[in-house]
C-alpha cells in the first residue's frame, strides 16, 4: 500500500513567512490534487518552542501555537488522516519527520501495510531530503513528486545538489502524472 506524506506545508516556509521557500505557496494545488489517490495521508508540522538549539543555524520560525506554524490556509486539511509534529524539543533539529512525537511513523506505517511513501512539500534541502533518505534507511520504497516539493536555494544549486544525494540515497524522482489511482 502507498501512503503520502506532507512535510512542513506551513506559512514560515511559504512567501511572506519567516524562512520562505521563494515558490513554497506552489506546491499546494499540486498536492491537493493528489490527495484522492492515496488511501493514507500523514502531514507533518515543524512545531518548535520558543527557544531551541534549532534557532541558532536558522531564523525563528513555526513556533508553537503561532501562525507561522500553521498549514498553509488552502490545503485540503480534511483530506489528511494525521498530523505529526517535530522539532518540538528544545534541543532537537527535527528535519525528518520520522523523528516526529505524535506516533511511531515508522512502525504505523508498516502497521498499516504500507511499503511505499510518496513525498511532497518544504523544502527540498532540509526536511523533504532528510525524510525522503530516512524513509530509503527505513526500508520503504520512497518517490519524490517533483512538482510537489519547492526549495529555498540559500547558496544557488542546492536544489539540484539535494535531488543528486537524494537519487544515490535511492530516492526515485518522479512526477506527478506518474502516479496512477
Ligand atoms: C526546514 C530549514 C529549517 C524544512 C525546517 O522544513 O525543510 N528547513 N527548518
Amino acid at each position: 500500500m502507498k501512503a503520502l506524506l506532507i512535510v512542513d506545508v506551513q506559512n514560515d516556509f511559504c512567501p511572506g513567512g519567516a524562512l520562505p521557500a521563494p515558490y513554497g505557496d506552489r506546491v499546494v494545488p499540486v498536492i491537493n490534487d493528489l490527495l484522492d489517490k492515496f488511501p493514507l495521508i500523514i502531514a507533518s508540522k515543524d512545531w518548535h518552542p520558543e527557544k531551541t538549539v534549532h534557532f541558532n543555524k536558522w531564523p525563528k520560525h513555526c513556533v508553537q501555537g503561532t501562525k507561522g506554524a500553521e498549514l498553509h490556509p488552502d490545503l485540503k486539511k480534511e483530506k489528511i488522516n494525521r498530523i505529526v509534529l517535530k522539532g518540538t524539543l528544545d534541543q532537537e533539529e527535527g528535519y525528518s519527520i520520522f523523528e516526529g512525537i505524535d506516533i511511531d511513523l515508522g512502525k504505523f506505517l508498516k502497521d498499516n501495510g504500507v511499503n511505499e511513501l510518496y513525498i511532497t512539500g518544504l523544502v527540498t534541502e532540509y526536511c523533504v531530503k532528510e525524510t525522503a533518505i530516512d524513509a530509503v534507511k527505513r526500508g520503504f520504497i520512497t518517490f519524490v513528486i517533483k512538482e510537489a516539493v519547492e526549495g529555498v536555494e540559500l547558496k544557488a544549486g542546492d536544489v539540484d545538489r539535494a535531488y543528486k544525494e537524494m537519487e544515490k540515497a535511492g530516492v526515485k524522482i518522479i512526477s506527478s502524472s506518474d502516479i496512477s489511482g
